[in-house]
């Protein structure tokens, strides 16, 4: 059965975004596609964080989504959290394209990632490696600019 989810960005500023999860199986790669609009050209750090609650906007979305209780790292580093999708990169236009593939969040089962928020970052993700204790918690990544919880879509 294809699982299919949904979230659609919003927060303080002008930043807004609708990104789209697909998966074929539950043991399959989550393809995540769509765009975030109104961001500075360059890399920000693209997540999912713990919790699916916005009441203090994107703040009360807690840390990382991390159930193994790893390090912050890379979406390609086989330590991470599970939220860990690294940066998505903003063009002169201000948008980002998001085409990517990651083998470790999924949309099914206890460590499912609906109900929980996507968040897109002022700055880049270190990926662990900024060498302080930030890095391996947060990336460095900075403010939280648009959030939104993801939600089943049909
Ligand atoms: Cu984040
Ligand atoms: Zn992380």
């Amino acid at each position: 059965m294809v699982l299919k989810a949904v979230c659609v960005l919003k927060g303080a500023g002008e930043t807004t975004g609708t990104v789209y999860f697909d998966q074929e199986n539950d043991a399959a790669p989550v393809k995540v596609s769509g765009e975030i609009k109104g961001l500075a050209p360059g890399e920000h750090g693209f997540h999912v964080h713990a919790f699916g609650d916005n009441t203090n906007g994107c703040l009360s979305a807690g840390p990382h989504y991390n159930p193994h209780n790893k390090t912050h790292a890379g979406p390609n580093d086989e330590v991470r959290h599970v939220g860990d999708l690294g940066n998505v990169t903003a063009g002169a236009d201000n948008v980002a394209k998001i085409d990517l593939t990651d083998k470790v969040i999924t949309l099914a089962g206890p460590h499912s990632i609906i109900g929980r928020t996507m968040v897109i970052h002022e700055k880049a993700d270190d990926l662990g490696k900024g060498g302080n204790e930030e890095s391996l918690k947060t990336g460095n990544a900075g403010a939280r600019l648009a959030c939104g919880v993801i939600g089943i879509t049909q």
